[in-house]
């Protein structure tokens, strides 16, 4: 792995390690639950002492129509789900959404592109407008958009982006069977350029794609190994769209997914692991369990890009019943 070292800036002092084998992944995939959990919480509760989960905001700013062929999107051209024909939002009401999202209670507003990857134009510079606008907001700011270049990446970083999201998704062994018009290579590729420019990375991936245990493990070594770890890490469960080729696939068992999350809180103790899509589909013991396991983030809203997420309401009541705090925490950069 080449990409720059750099201190996370952070007061989070618990030792970290980049060379987990597949073995002691699995391993801890596989652990009885309860000494799972408890490993996963004692490490925690050290590298982020006080419990905090951070509400992240999600709007989709450019809908469907992308070129990519992600066996599990609804955005894909090449899946029937697309879903074509939707406007691509303005900048100000994008930033009217970001307000709303900051007066509901959010700290960091993403915003997603369905490209393959960034080119320069109007389109372009109305994202730069969007980032510095939500950063005025004083919230964090995420963009996700595909791959981009050296000189992209630069000028996003000049407008205060706080984050690019870009999963690897799956391991690179599965990867094949999910996607084939872009290489994983190319994706770590746009992981290093983000970082170059000193932007955070929030990367991730999806389980329930028919990937192995052992899949899974080396989803986690790969990005485990980044030096420092991605600042946030996205735990997605699929959702099954009609239309994609993924769409009869079997829904995750909760447990699967608050194994995931401690596993990914054990080897990345001070990266913030963000419960993503697929919440509906878990209970709010389940949801209460990952947090426990070390989830210190959700996407909050309605919506996350073209599917539904549990309602605001809904949502602040549970972490009212967890007991966590949900102040902010907006990362200044
Ligand atoms: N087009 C950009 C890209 O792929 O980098 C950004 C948007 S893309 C929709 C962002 C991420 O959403 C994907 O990498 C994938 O991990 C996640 N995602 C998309 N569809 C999903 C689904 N049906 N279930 C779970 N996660 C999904
Ligand atoms: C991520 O890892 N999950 C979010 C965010 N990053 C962009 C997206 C989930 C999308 C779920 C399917 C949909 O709503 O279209
Ligand atoms: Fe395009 Fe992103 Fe969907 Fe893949 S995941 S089809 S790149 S929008």
């Amino acid at each position: 792995m080449t990409l720059i070292e750099k201190e996370i800036p952070t007061s989070k002092k618990v030792s970290t390690r980049h060379d987990w084998t597949i073995e002691e992944i699995v391993g801890f995939l596989e652990m009885p639950l309860m000494d799972l959990l408890w490993q996963a919480q004692k490490i925690h509760r050290e590298a982020n002492p006080g419990y905090k989960v951070q509400l992240a905001s999600l709007l989709s700013v450019k809908t469907g129509g992308c070129e990519e062929d992600c066996a599990y999107c609804p955005q894909s051209i090449h899946n029937s789900s697309d879903v074509s024909g939707q406007p691509v939002l303005d900048v100000q009401p994008v930033l009217e959404k970001a307000r709303l999202a900051k007066e509901a209670g959010a700290d960091r507003f993403c915003m997603g592109w369905a490209w393959r990857e960034i080119r320069d134009g109007a389109a372009f510079n109305s994202m730069l407008e969007m980032v510095s606008g939500v950063r005025d907001l004083g919230l964090e700011a995420c963009v996700t958009a595909g791959m981009l270049t050296d000189n992209q990446a630069s000028r996003l970083a000049d407008a205060g982006l706080t984050a690019y999201n870009h999963n690897l998704d799956t391991s690179p062994e599965h990867y094949g069977e999910i996607i084939t018009t872009r290489t994983y290579q190319e994706r770590l590729e746009t992981l290093e350029r983000v970082r170059m420019h000193g932007i955070h990375i929030c990367c991730g991936g999806i389980i329930g794609m028919g990937e192995s245990i052992s899949d899974r493990a080396s989803l986690l070594k790969i990005l485990a190994s980044l030096k420092p770890h991605p600042e946030s890490v996205p735990i997605n469960s699929l959702v099954a769209v009609e239309g994609t080729p993924l769409e009869d696939s079997l829904p995750v068992d909760s447990l699967e997914v608050v194994r995931m999350v401690a596993t990914a809180r054990i080897l990345m103790p001070s990266t913030r692991v963000r419960l993503s899509a697929g919440r509906e589909s878990l209970s709010r013991e389940a949801q209460i369990l990952c947090f426990q396991a070390g989830a210190d983030s959700i996407f909050y809203g309605d919506t996350l890009l073209t599917t539904s997420n549990p309602e605001v309401a809904a949502d602040r009541e549970l972490l009212s019943q967890a007991g966590v705090d949900i102040t902010s925490i907006v990362d200044d950069l």
